[in-house]
């Protein structure tokens, strides 16, 4: 029975390299071009059309290619009954630590405003802020944000995390629950969004929230475009209440080439890069989950759906 890959913005010849290398005897078909799609019993999607999940009527296991399944829950056609899992993977974590690790440097350094003055040839030096006033908070304390707290805070920041349920994370000054959010938002002058986008969180980076934080704030979010209401950051950037925001996600993607995000002064831009996964490292895990199907063995990293994440 053949694994059908449907994704869009993503090459997906090098997962099917991967797959064939662990699995040489499972046959691994391309959306569109597949035929006979009542035989296919595991979709691998990303960012699939809506809709296209439900013109293959024995789907057993459906995988997301990442750590999200969001564009598998926005799909109201598809099959609620067929299991969703994400892929969860070393490589991914340290990929989002090495990336917000360097984005939050790259704050400290003002390396985004001296990319603009050079530009313009002006020698504008400034002080570095130091690595002592920086308090990093961290939305979403899961396999990538619980990672990524623990491990800021042995580089030495002072990290504030926030998560649905209280945690107890090394380093790391918890919150927990909507009562709490303004309360750590007021504590971080970096925010880092790692959320899932679930109905809860969508447009959770608003005005409302954004506000709390202190003057001179940085966002970064590498969560999901649709938490951030793009407006409100505009007008607290313009206002000069946030000093500036790396963006890793957006409503659309690509980036819409008249989008105002692409030439805003304090916005950096970065194309959903922040960690990929590497196909080479997670083929085993897909395969494993594939060879279940039908077995009555409980699958690895099977999501919530009910939750959302
Ligand atoms: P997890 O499911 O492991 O963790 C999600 C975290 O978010 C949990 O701590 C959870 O709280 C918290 N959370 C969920 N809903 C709420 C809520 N309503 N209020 C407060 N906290 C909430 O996810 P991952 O860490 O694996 O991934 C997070 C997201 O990162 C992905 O869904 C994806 O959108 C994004 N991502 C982006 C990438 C990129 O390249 N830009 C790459 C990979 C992922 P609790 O623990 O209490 O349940
Ligand atoms: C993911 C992503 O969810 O790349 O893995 O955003």
């Amino acid at each position: 029975m053949p694994i059908v890959i449907i994704c869009q913005n993503k090459d997906p010849l090098p997962w099917v390299k991967a797959l064939n290398r662990v699995a040489p005897d499972v046959e691994i078909r391309l959306w569109p071009d597949d035929q006979d799609r009542d035989l296919a019993t595991m979709a691998l999607t990303w960012s699939h059309p809506p809709g296209v999940l439900a013109h293959y009527p024995n789907l057993r296991l459906i995988s997301s290619m990442g750590a999200g399944i969001d564009h598998i829950n926005n799909d109201s056609s598809f099959p609620s009954d067929v299991p969703v899992t994400r892929i969860i993977d070393p490589e991914l974590l340290h990929d989002m630590y090495d990336y917000l690790e360097t984005q939050i440097a790259g704050f400290r350094h003002h390396s985004h405003y001296y990319g603009l003055s050079q530009q313009t040839r002006q020698w504008l030096p400034l002080n570095s802020i130091a690595k002592d006033s920086v308090r990093v908070g961290v939305m979403g304390l899961g396999k990538l944000g619980g990672h990524v707290a623990v491990k800021l805070a042995q580089a030495g920041y002072s990290v504030l995390g926030w998560a649905r349920s209280q945690k107890a994370l090394k380093g790391v000054h918890c919150f927990s629950g909507q009562g709490n959010i303004k309360e750590f938002l007021r504590q971080s002058n970096v925010l880092i969004n790692l959320l899932p986008l679930t109905k809860s969180t969508q447009a959770i980076l608003n005005r409302q929230y954004l506000s709390c934080l202190p003057q001179q704030a940085y966002l970064i979010n590498v969560g999901r475009g649709l938490h951030l209401v793009e407006r409100d950051l505009i007008e607290l950037l313009d206002e000069g209440h946030l000093s500036g925001a790396c963006l890793d996600v957006f409503q659309q993607e690509p980036l819409p080439e008249k989008h105002p995000f692409w030439s805003h002064p304090k916005i950096k831009i970065t194309p959903h890069v922040s960690s990929l996964t590497n196909p080479e490292s997670v083929a085993s895990q897909v395969v494993l989950n594939y060879r279940r199907i039908g077995s009555g063995e409980v699958f690895d990293n099977q999501v919530d759906l009910q939750r959302g994440y």
